[in-house]
């Protein structure tokens, strides 16, 4: 069990929300008490957790007065001291107060929109102050039931003049904070803005600060809307645009259930993990996820230690798996380092001639076989400990 221990190097971060989330659903009240911030990070670091996220009404009562909210804030910023976690992310609420209904930055409402953009600013104020180093934008509401409700074209033109304004907030006051956009295909909204990773990959290039913007993209999101959680994240990472993640875990297909990270899809989040070690991703593993529903004050916390469990085990034999010859030899056989060489080089003229000078053999090239059975087979024999 010890080998398995967490600690701050491997920065594992939660987000309020998360362990301690009451167990409300659409079809029930909440079945266990909230945990207070202060309380919630001498958990965190018990367990040996590093970092901690919040949305501005997490920490802070919505509404409450000035002092009060600033009171509150204190209280947590005592706390990060005395248990050293740090904070490695904020975000701002825009889904739960009805005003959102209809959206926030892209919310029919120009009022709405106005105070949603201020909302953000102000929490961006917080996130500095704690040393936030990035800020996520999840579209909960920004999205429709019904498609006539909204002109898609005008809906992206209001996100991203939102996040251009918001970018220039960031600079004019000098805050060292980037942004990451949090793609999700549906819910709360039937249809989401921004639905997928790549979606959000091509929209941050329209940006006025596309260098400021990179994603946080989450593993229940990508499955629910049934693509490849590692493929998304490869490409992200290989267009520089891996800022933070969300680690869960989820049925393909299914409402959105935040289950602990390694628990359903075990072979994605091998390779996952994999790819996260070996590529120098050196940002947050941020579980954004929930204990299930029966659990009590103590379950929460097996659920945390869980998520942090798993990834050790998978960041185990993903280097059981790379360092194993059997592997290195399926790999070869696959053809895998092959792919890394380039194919024909930049174009010119004499590149161009010496390719069509040259003679195949579409039967020889039909006949090769890439032995992906064996190489897959390594992958689940490494899994399961053979
Ligand atoms: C969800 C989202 C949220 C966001 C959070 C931070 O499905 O509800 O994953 O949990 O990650 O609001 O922006
Ligand atoms: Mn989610
Ligand atoms: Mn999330």
């Amino acid at each position: 069990m010890s080998e398995y221990a967490p600690s701050p190097q491997d920065r594992f971060a939660f987000g309020l929300w998360t362990i301690g989330h009451p167990g409300r659903d659409p079809f029930g009240d909440a079945t266990r008490p909230p945990i207070a911030p202060a309380d919630f990070l001498r958990g965190l670091a018990d367990i040996g957790a590093w970092g901690v996220s919040f949305h501005d009404d997490d920490l802070m009562t919505f509404g409450a007065p000035e002092s009060q909210r600033r009171a509150e804030l204190d209280t947590f910023i005592k706390a990060l001291e005395e248990t050293g976690i740090v904070c490695s992310m904020a975000t701002t609420n825009l889904f739960w107060h009805p005003m959102f209904k209809d959206g926030a930055f892209t919310s029919n409402d120009r009022e709405v929109r106005r105070l949603a953009i201020a909302k953000t600013m102000r929490n961006l104020d917080v996130a500095a102050e704690l040393g936030a180093p990035t800020y996520v934008f999840w579209g909960g509401r920004e999205g429709v039931e019904s498609a006539a409700s909204k002109t898609p074209a005008d809906a992206l033109d209001r996100y991203r003049e939102a996040l251009d304004f918001l970018a220039g907030y960031v600079k004019d006051k000098g805050y060292n904070i980037r942004f990451a956009i949090e793609p999700k295909p549906n819910e709360p909204r039937g249809d989401t803005f921004l639905p997928t990773v790549g979606h959000a990959l091509a929209f941050i290039e329209t940006l006025d600060n596309s260098e400021m913007v990179g994603l946080n993209p989450e593993v229940a999101h990508e499955t629910m809307a049934g693509l490849s959680f590692y493929q998304g994240v490869a490409q992200a990472l290989w267009q520089d645009k891996l800022f933070h993640i969300d680690l869960n875990d989820q049925k393909i297909g299914r409402y959105d259930q935040d289950l602990r990270f390694g628990s359903e899809g075990i072979k994605d989040d091998f390779f996952l993990v994999r790819l996260l070690e070996n590529s120098g991703y050196d940002g947050p593993k941020h579980f954004d996820a929930r204990p299930y529903r029966n659990e009590g004050a103590d379950g929460i916390w097996d659920f945390a230690r869980g998520c942090m469990r798993t990834y050790l085990m998978f960041r185990e034999r993903a280097k059981a798996f790379d360092n194993d010859p059997k592997v290195k030899k399926a790999l070869a056989e696959a053809g895998v380092p092959e792919l890394a060489e380039p194919t024909v080089g930049p174009y010119s003229p004499a590149a161009a001639h010496e390719l069509l000078d040259e003679q195949h053999d579409p039967q020889a090239l039909a006949s090769r076989g890439y032995r992906n059975e064996q190489l897959d087979q390594l992958v689940i024999d490494h899994i399961l400990g053979a």
